[in-house]
């Protein structure tokens, strides 16, 4: 349709501005380059070279970000159509006028890829570019590999694809990724203005495919070892290095032909569907299906913690971080300055790394009231109480609470298994409570599981759901339960690592096969960093973990626990360890059976796990199983690249875990005992994770 020499359609609008031809795009929220994106793109480009009063080209789009890289979702249906991203890369980089991207927001995976086959790039200093790529298990696809290297050099590009990092604008500038920096506000001017610059000195207007590539193999191996953490398990980082490889030793055609297969390779790979699962899952875990955008979110401007202890004070600190001011209450003054000190130890040790100043380190501390009284949390939105895990204690302060907080204040546990419904019922105001639970260290692990209390309101849910981003956190609604959604299941797998300790399975041999499987930490050197003294709490009766504790060996931080520990934290087998668990396993009358396959252990391991999230999901305890995804991986590190274990679970097939289940449980008993889901997923050939 054309309006005022404007040709509209409903991504694409292309206009003139004196003798330059823009190109906008307008596809919220991101952008995203999908398949009628490309065509609009492609058709904005002919529209301007077919026009003699146009002498360059200008590509924008409205919104919040430049494109922010390729419609992941489209990856999940595959062929990718036409035209292809090869088709729209080959258009920009071979139009016969100059083209220009305007870049703003985050210019990501394809949309840098774009701008690099513009002739030139032009920036406001707030905007971002980079190849994210390799957190789906991917590769730029199209074109970045071969030509970013032609800018910046074969190890910087390397790096900065490796890393799948965002570059700030001005640092792109001065790698020579970015032309020119625009004022805030005046991109489209600058842009224009560019582009008519460029017009007027004539052809021919440089093409990054032309250029040749700074930097050898030798760049790569250094890069490779910089890296080379990130290889263990995942698919994608050996393939980009091949494709830095073909940039080095090939045509550009060539090494294009070369990106393309690697490409296809990581396409149709395992991994890479589970990283793409894990990228949708974990921007779903916020939507609560009751709970519309009409609920109102109340302001958190003040929070109250109580107890400054690992937790207390680790939730502090992300409040500090988010610029919320803290009362921070402990009941003696011993243990609230010991508290105080710990919080600012944690910034000075930031600030010694360069990552904060010591006059920010200040001010963040400023941020906290220190107080002796839970009277000082009279005016306070919301409340953490992070104390003692006993259900006496936490009532009797929620008690408490009750009569000194303001109406409307939030009142959130942060108990890791405790009966909330059971908290709540100690105030007079139990739809005003609800769980946070944390995870150690609070400060640093990204999970936040938001405990929903049968009573809990559903303002004070949107609120926490909300509030757990402003913290940096990624939320996950659980229903009350014993461990609610990641400890419940992650249980298994420590029941199960101790059971076969007692059998006689080698410690190394258990913690291998979880290594092997992805797990960085395998669960007996898990076990060992978490202080086998916090794993006995609250058991009844003598225990291994007791008999350990007995023996002054609690763990890592003893230099001591299952394994021995040497000045670098090095695990060696220990005698006394074997004893230890030799006696027990005696007391126990335990079967010996130390020869297990590592399929067996692999199997008794894991499928418990994906079977509780069955439960939980049977239970209404988790939303969806892609939440259970997300609890697992950011709560546990269950490896990313397997997709967690509910989509894991799928991989395997229900059948198959089903039968194995059943199998287990005949020789172990019921703690393997298939849940319901998994046997109607068996039967009906379904699936955990629908997206
Ligand atoms: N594809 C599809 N949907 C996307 C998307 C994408 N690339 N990026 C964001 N969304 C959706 C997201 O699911 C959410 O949806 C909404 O947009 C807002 O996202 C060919 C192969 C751009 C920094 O990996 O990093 O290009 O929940 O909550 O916090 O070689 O989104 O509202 O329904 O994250 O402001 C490479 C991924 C793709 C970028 C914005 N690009 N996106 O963050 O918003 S592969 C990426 C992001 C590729 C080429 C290769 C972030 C953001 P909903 P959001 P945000």
């Amino acid at each position: 349709m054309d309006v005022e020499g404007m040709m509209m359609s409903e991504v694409l609008t292309t206009r003139v501005a004196g003798n330059i031809g823009i190109v906008e795009i307008a596809s919220p929220p991101v952008n995203a380059l999908s398949t009628a994106v490309r065509a609009a793109v492609i058709e904005g480009l002919r529209v301007h070279n077919a026009d003699d009063a146009v002498a360059a080209i200008v590509i924008l789009c409205a919104g919040r970000t430049f494109f922010a890289g390729a419609d992941i979702a489209e990856f999940d249906h595959l062929p990718i159509k036409q035209p292809d991203f090869d088709a729209l890369m080959t258009t920009a980089e071979s139009s016969p006028k100059p083209v220009v991207a305007a870049i703003h927001g985050t210019a990501l995976g394809g949309g840098f890829e774009l701008a690099l086959a513009c002739n030139y790039r032009v920036a406001v200093p707030s905007a971002k570019v980079g190849f994210p790529e390799v957190h789906l298990g991917l590769l730029p696809g199209a074109g970045g590999t071969q030509r970013l290297p032609r800018l910046i050099g074969t190890g910087a590009a390397l790096d900065l694809i490796l890393s799948g990092k965002p570059v700030p604008a001005a640092k792109a500038a001065e790698m020579g990724v970015v032309d020119l920096l625009a004022e805030e506000g005046k991109l489209e001017e600058t842009a224009i203005a560019f582009a008519q610059d460029v017009a007027a000195k004539g052809a021919p207007w440089p093409k990054v495919r032309d250029r040749a590539v700074a930097g050898g193999l030798d760049e790569i191996e250094a890069i490779k070892a910089k890296h080379k953490r990130q290889f263990k398990g995942f698919k994608a980082p050996g393939h980009i290095v091949q494709a830095l490889e073909a940039a080095v030793t090939l045509p550009f055609e060539e090494g294009l032909r070369r990106e393309q297969e690697l490409f296809g390779e990581l396409l149709i790979s395992r991994e890479s569907a589970a990283q793409r699962h894990v990228f949708f899952a974990q921007r779903l875990t916020a939507k609560v299906p009751d709970i519309g955008k009409d609920v109102p979110i109340l302001p958190i401007r003040k929070v109250g913690v109580i107890g400054a202890g690992t937790m207390g004070g680790g939730i502090t600190m992300n409040f500090l971080q988010a610029g919320v001011p803290v009362t921070l209450v402990e009941m003696k003054q011993e243990a609230l300055d010991r508290g105080i000190a710990t919080i600012r130890k944690n910034y000075e040790r930031t600030a010694a790394k360069g990552r904060m100043t010591m006059e920010q380190v200040d001010k963040l501390m400023s941020l906290i009231d220190p107080v002796l009284s839970l009277d000082a949390l009279a005016d306070v939105d919301l409340v953490v109480e992070a104390v003692f895990e006993e259900i006496s204690i936490k009532k009797d302060i929620f008690g408490q609470l009750d009569g000194i907080c303001r109406e409307g204040a939030i009142l959130a546990s942060n108990t890791s298994f405790l009966d909330l419904d059971d908290i709540a019922s100690a105030t007079s105001r139990p739809e005003w409570v609800v769980g946070m639970h944390f995870f150690s260290p609070a400060n640093v692990m990204p999970l936040l599981e938001v405990v929903r209390g049968a009573k809990t309101g559903k303002e004070v849910i949107a609120t926490v759901m909300k509030l757990a981003g402003t913290i940096r956190k990624t939320p996950v609604l659980a229903g009350v339960c014993h461990g609610f959604i990641a400890n419940r299941i992650m249980e298994h797998l420590i029941v199960q690592s101790q059971q076969m300790v007692l059998e006689g399975v080698p410690l190394r041999t258990i913690d291998k096969v979880m290594n092997d499987y992805g797990f960085a930490m395998g669960p007996i050197a898990m076990l060992d960093l978490i202080g086998l003294d916090v794993l006995v709490h609250g058991a009844s009766g003598r225990t291994l973990m007791g008999d350990f504790v007995a023996a002054g060996r609690r763990g890592q931080k003893t230099g001591k626990g299952f394994y021995d520990y040497d000045a670098d934290r090095k695990a060696t087998l220990s005698d006394e360890a074997a004893k230890i668990i030799g006696d027990f396993a005696t007391y126990t009358g335990i079967a010996p059976d130390p020869g297990q396959s590592e399929e067996n252990i692999r199997q008794r391991l894991l499928y418990p796990v994906v079977n509780e999230g069955a439960k939980c999901l049977e239970e209404g305890i988790a939303l969806r199983a892609s939440d259970i995804d997300v609890a697992a991986i950011l709560g546990y590190n269950w490896p990313v690249f397997t997709g967690g274990p509910m989509f894991w679970g799928d991989t395997i097939g229900a059948a198959t875990l089903l039968q194995g289940l059943k199998d287990l449980e005949g020789r172990y008993g019921s703690a393997f005992t298939p849940a319901a889901l998994v046997q109607k997923l068996a039967t009906e050939g379904g699936r955990f994770v629908n997206r």
